[in-house]
């Protein structure tokens, strides 16, 4: 079967489908591809910390009732190391700048209804994605569908897709440039129905490794220690990964944490990557398809936030004005914000996790130690990390 639109956009994570909705609300057609189903995309549970710039976008995009009502606003964020926790107040340090709390599932599940509203959800189970035709005028989207071939003919392809996407690679491998760092180390995330431990988020330096208290409501909390790459899931029933935790946030807060049984609890590999250029001919990346970030920081579904408000702005321009000037200097412009936010996400990563060339508190972790108390006792050094932390201006 033959469709046609103006912008083909492959995958249906928060890049796509903010992309998708944003074009809709200023007039513009778009058809979303994804591979998976509606469930499993809205049941990944990854980010829960929006910047500033991504709840105006969500507002733009006419999608924040419920996060209006039900986010939660943190205006600090507190360093803990050597067993004491720092409170750095990034709303005093920034001029009033806070963060919102909300997870990424949620926000899908806002947007995806939103599709639903007016009749235009993604294609899910979108099989063989394949792109055609960018060096030419119209490219085309390929894909299957129970068993159905289909194809969609297009101004613009966006590889909204993801690390693991396809998009990418349509981009000649002699232009396209890619810088990857892999951490030897994961994160073990738990989700449980607990009152959080505390108010804020808690980031933890411990000699055993990195832990994060975290939350997505008054009475569910996010909890992540750092752990080997080779850890098996199995390995870690809930208690054990209790007991880990109370353990590495130590007296004053561990014996605070309130413990349930987990409603989800998964291992993610940290990676810094970036692709460059984030556009060749008439195809543009947005999100995890151009660049990951490791998680300490929360900078990854911001970044994502940030390409898709460049990349809307450059298409409603265009299709407004016929002027495709930000559509030309949409990759420079993203890719100078990613990579501050690479920077940051990396700095932070290396300041507060083990790394298994340090030895059990050695000159690595004394390291460590001294620039984290430098920056909760240094007005300029925890300004610089609020500004970051908060979200660099777009
Ligand atoms: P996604 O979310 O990966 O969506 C890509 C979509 O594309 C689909 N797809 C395809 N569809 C059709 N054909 C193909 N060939 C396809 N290949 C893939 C996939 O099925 C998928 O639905 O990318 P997107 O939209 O760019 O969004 C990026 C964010 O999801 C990601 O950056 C964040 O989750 C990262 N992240 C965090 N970011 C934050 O800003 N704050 C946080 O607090 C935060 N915490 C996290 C995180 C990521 C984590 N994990 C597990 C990676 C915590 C964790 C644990
Ligand atoms: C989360 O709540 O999932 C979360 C919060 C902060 C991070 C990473 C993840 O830096």
């Amino acid at each position: 079967m033959n469709q046609k639109t103006k912008v083909g956009i492959i995958g249906s994570g928060p890049s796509g489908l903010l992309l998708s909705q944003l074009l809709y609300v200023n007039g513009i057609e778009s058809i979303v591809v994804e591979k998976r189903t509606r469930a499993h995309v809205e049941g990944r549970i990854r980010a829960g910390i929006l910047e500033q710039g991504m709840v105006d976008l969500l507002e733009a995009a006419q999608v924040a009732d419920r996060l209006r009502k039900e986010a939660l606003i943190h205006g600090g964020i507190a360093l803990q190391f050597e067993g004491n926790a720092h409170r750095i107040d990034m709303e005093k340090l920034t001029g009033g700048k806070v963060v919102t709390v909300y997870g990424q599932n949620e926000l899908t599940k806002d947007l995806m209804d939103a599709h639903e509203e007016r009749g235009q959800s993604p294609v899910y189970q979108a099989l063989d994605v394949q792109i055609s035709g960018i060096e030419v005028d119209r490219p085309t989207l390929t894909y299957t569908k129970n068993g159905e071939a289909f194809r969609v003919e297009c101004d613009y392809v966006i590889g909204c897709d993801g690390y693991h996407g396809v998009s990418r690679s349509y981009i000649p491998s002699t232009i396209l440039k890619t810088y990857q760092k892999i951490y030897p180390f994961g994160w073990l995330g738990v989700l449980a129905d607990v009152p959080p431990v505390s108010d804020e988020l808690i980031y933890n330096n411990h000699v055993d490794g990195f832990a994060l208290a975290s939350q997505r409501s008054k009475t569910r909390s996010r909890y992540y220690i750092q752990c080997d790459l080779d850890e098996d899931i199995k390995e870690w029933p809930d208690d054990r990964f209790w007991s880990e935790l109370v353990h590495r946030f130590g007296e004053e807060v561990g014996s605070q944490i309130i413990t349930g049984p987990s409603i989800e609890k998964s291992i993610a590999p940290l990676r810094s990557f970036v692709a460059e250029p984030m556009r060749y001919k008439s195809l543009f990346l947005a999100g995890d398809s151009a660049h990951i970030v490791p998680p300490a920081g929360a900078k990854g579904l911001n970044l994502a936030a940030s390409d898709i408000k460049y990349l809307s702005d450059a298409l409603i321009r265009r299709y407004k004005t016929g002027k495709v000037d930000l559509l030309e200097s949409y990759s420079d412009k993203a890719l100078s914000r990613v990579w501050k936010s690479i920077r940051f996400s990396w700095w932070f990563t290396s300041l507060t996790h083990r790394f298994p060339e340090h030895e059990k508190g050695d000159l690595g972790h004394k390291l460590q130690i001294a620039e984290l108390d430098y920056i909760v006792n240094s007005k300029a050094a925890s300004t610089s990390f609020a500004e970051n932390y908060v979200g660099l201006p777009y």
